[in-house]
């Protein structure tokens, strides 16, 4: 790995339009997509013991404890050595999870290029999440209270990354709020700067 890999935080409250904004940033910039959501998930599919210990956790909109998913990301990246870059989507989430990120990279002689942070308000992703609710078979987007528990959750622990990584000149705020086409543009310009 080098410091010519593009490594992205894309990072925003649930609903903000991670995992859809991933869909065009990895077709786009040829990069790996790790979601740590979309990792739990096929683990909870799988049956595994890990994906037992998180399902509830998750069910209830609260955050699965740092070791399981640092865990998981070392070892994504270890079977994806040589990627032009990365993609974290929904990761990190805590700022114990950026440290252990900022280690990872460290140690293989790299480093997150910049976060973008998609900025939607919260009764626009508390309408958003109960809309894919109705067809996403997310146990956490059919009831109105536990997207607010992630989202209560999203600000105590997730919130404060955007210090973490405006301290280091890297934060760069998206508005979330427009089509899915005109906020990918906003994302092409941002990594264009
Ligand atoms: P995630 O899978 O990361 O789910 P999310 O926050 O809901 O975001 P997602 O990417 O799915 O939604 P998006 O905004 O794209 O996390 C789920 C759970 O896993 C967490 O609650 C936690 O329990 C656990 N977890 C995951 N990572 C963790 C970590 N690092 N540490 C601890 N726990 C972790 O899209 C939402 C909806 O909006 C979609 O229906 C989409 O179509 C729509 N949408 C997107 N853009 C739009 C736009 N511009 N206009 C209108 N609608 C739009």
């Amino acid at each position: 790995m080098s410091n010519s890999m593009l490594n992205i935080v894309l990072f925003g409250p649930p609903g903000a339009g991670k995992g859809t904004q991933s869909t065009f940033l990895v077709n786009n910039f040829n990069l790996v997509h790790l979601s740590t959501g979309d990792i739990l998930r096929a683990e909870i599919a799988a049956g595994t013991r890990l994906g037992q210990e998180a399902k509830g956790l998750m069910d209830q909109g609260n955050l699965v404890p740092d070791e399981v998913v640092i865990g998981m990301i070392r070892s994504k990246l270890e079977s994806t050595k040589g990627a032009p870059g990365y993609i974290f989507d929904g990761f990190p989430r805590t700022i114990p999870q950026a440290e252990a990120l900022d280690r990872l990279l460290h140690e293989v002689g790299t480093e997150i290029t910049v976060m973008l942070a998609l900025e939607v308000s919260e009764e626009e992703l508390t309408r958003r999440l109960l809309n894919r609710g109705k067809d996403s078979g997310r146990s956490d987007d059919t009831n109105e209270d536990i997207i607010r528990n992630r989202i209560r959750e999203y600000n105590n622990k997730t919130a404060p990354l955007a210090g973490y990584y405006a301290e280091q000149g890297k934060y760069s705020g998206i508005p979330g709020v427009g089509s899915i086409e005109e906020i990918a543009g906003l994302i092409r310009a941002a990594i264009a700067k």
